[in-house]
């Protein structure tokens, strides 16, 4: 027998829309709040928009990322981002099945693969020296704003990488307006659960603002396109990839406007979701002092006062394992879609089971969303530690004997994150940076991680002070940086 899916009460005209609401704004929070109360399934009725499921639970998420039965559904706050534009970049596209997905995923995978991201090495290291200058020059005097110096970093890199071009977000204190733009359509579109989202939506100023937004940002990235065309260039990126790359299976090459697309796509999930990563594992690692020296002795021992280099990376395992532990916590895309394939053959209904037995249909017209902050620390799973910070539980091999689908922060199936071996090879860089060449302490001894969610979440509120370590100073720091490759005594 099917059982039925736990609702909170509806209200008159506003069914579910009230147990919505975060009293700080965090979507998320709320739904967390409702799957605490109502176990790891649970449903909301929002006015306009129909019924959305929400899972918690390891066990249902790991049935709902089969992708012989289940896909991607773009919905929520990434169907308020799909604007009308006739172009989709590989985020809002809407299905396996589209053709301007397909061929984007097939010239992008290669241009994203492990040996285009290797010879991005240096560029990663341009940026990221960057920022530990900008922090050596500050000195320990500086309150450092952690979530914005790393929105530096990640956006400038995804850009110097990706396009050849510099935002120099380093060199000025008032983002690019394309930058601006950008953060305004995502603050807008990841509110639109939230009643104070709403009553904007219903102002004609909202609609124009975000349309001119939304312009501005097609229109720069056109231009860079342009740019590239009447001045090309040898340089092995993702714009010329995405320009002269033919599809394996068409022969075809990409559109001008799918290619805008997708760099609007790069920009904004270069941008969003790299920074949160970087910011949650400085702060847990503060928050853990015994991990924070332990991992910075792995640095010391592997980098030492050399400059850092591509072959360490792949020794810097005690890194990497932080990384994943913070993913774990805070994961930075909080949440993701599945629904019925729309090519899935069998006419049987849809059903999935939880732990305790009971079945629930999936309906083929729905969308339901795995919130993995949530599954990523069932207690099923990772036992009565699964609120605390153990990197150790995330060394290779437990890594690889964790059960399927435990572990789900890039997404899944088809639709997983193609950003992923980029985004990981510039947190270690940025990481492994910092660690190397600063003493880092909480402004707030008392500082609780809070979290605040555009259309990914990020810590709220984390300041810190960055002190050069002992025998290093800011020229000699620089001199480092600056030798190719070599070692600087
Ligand atoms: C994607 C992605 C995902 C999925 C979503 C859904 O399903 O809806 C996820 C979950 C993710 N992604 C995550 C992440 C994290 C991090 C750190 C990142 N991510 C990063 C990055 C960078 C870059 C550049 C990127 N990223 C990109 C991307 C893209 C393009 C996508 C879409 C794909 C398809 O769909 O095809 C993604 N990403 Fe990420």
């Amino acid at each position: 027998a099917l059982s039925q899916i736990p609702q909170p009460k509806k209200v008159p005209l506003l069914g579910n829309l009230l147990d919505l609401q975060d009293q700080d704004g965090v979507p998320i929070y709320a739904i967390e709040r409702l799957l605490d109360i109502h176990g790891p399934i649970v449903k909301l009725a929002m006015p306009g928009r129909g019924e959305t499921v929400f899972v918690g639970g390891h066990e249902l998420v790991d049935q709902l990322c089969d992708e012989t039965r289940f896909s991607k559904v773009v919905s929520g706050p990434l169907a308020a981002l799909a604007a009308k534009d006739p172009a989709r970049g590989l985020f809002t596209a809407p299905a396996e099945a589209d053709s301007d997905w397909q061929q984007a995923h097939r010239i992008l995978v290669p241009a994203f693969g492990p040996l285009a991201i290797k010879e991005m090495f240096e560029e990663m290291m341009d940026i990221a020296s960057q920022l530990v200058l900008k922090w050596a020059r500050l000195g320990q005097n500086t309150k450092i704003a952690v979530v914005e110096d790393m929105t530096r970093v990640t956006l400038d890199t995804i850009a110097l990488c990706a396009m050849d071009y510099r935002f120099n977000s380093f060199y000025s204190d008032t983002p690019h307006p394309f930058v601006t733009a950008m953060t305004d359509t995502l603050a807008l579109s990841s509110k639109a659960s939230q009643i104070s989202g709403m009553l904007k939506f219903l102002l004609p100023s909202t609609h124009k603002k975000l349309k001119a937004d939304e312009d501005l940002q097609m229109k720069t990235a056109a231009d860079v396109v342009q740019y590239r065309r009447d001045h090309p260039t040898e340089k092995n990126d993702l714009l010329n990839a995405m320009i002269y790359g033919k599809d394996p299976k068409t022969r075809a090459t990409m559109r001008d406007d799918l290619i805008a697309a997708n760099t609007v796509t790069f920009l904004v999930a270069g941008h969003e979701t790299t920074p949160g990563l970087l910011s949650f594992t400085i702060a847990l690692l503060l928050l853990n002092p015994r991990t924070y020296f332990a991992v910075r002795k792995e640095v010391d021992a592997v980098v030492g006062s050399s400059r850092l280099a591509p072959k360490h990376l792949k020794e810097l395992k005690y890194v990497e394992q932080c990384l994943r532990e913070a993913l774990r916590l805070y994961p930075t895309a909080p949440a993701f879609s599945r629904g019925v394939r729309p090519d899935h053959k069998d006419d049987a209904p849809v059903i999935i089971t939880d732990r305790q037995g009971r079945h629930f249909e999936v309906p083929r017209s729905a969308s339901w969303r795995c919130i993995i902050t949530k599954s990523q620390r069932d207690p099923a799973v990772w036992g009565p530690d699964c609120n605390s910070f153990v990197p150790e539980s995330m060394a290779d091999d437990r890594f690889a004997a964790l059960p399927r689908n435990a572990w789900k922060p890039f997404g899944t199936g088809m639709r997983a994150c193609i950003g992923r071996a980029f985004a990981w090879q510039e947190a270690q860089i940025v990481l492994a940076l910092i660690l190397q060449n600063f003493d880092l302490k909480l402004e707030d001894p008392e500082y609780q991680i809070k979290v605040q969610q555009t259309l990914t979440i990020k810590p709220k509120g984390l300041f810190i002070r960055a002190r050069l370590r002992e025998g290093i100073t800011a020229t000699g720091l620089q001199m480092r940086l600056q030798s190719q490759g070599g070692t600087v005594a």
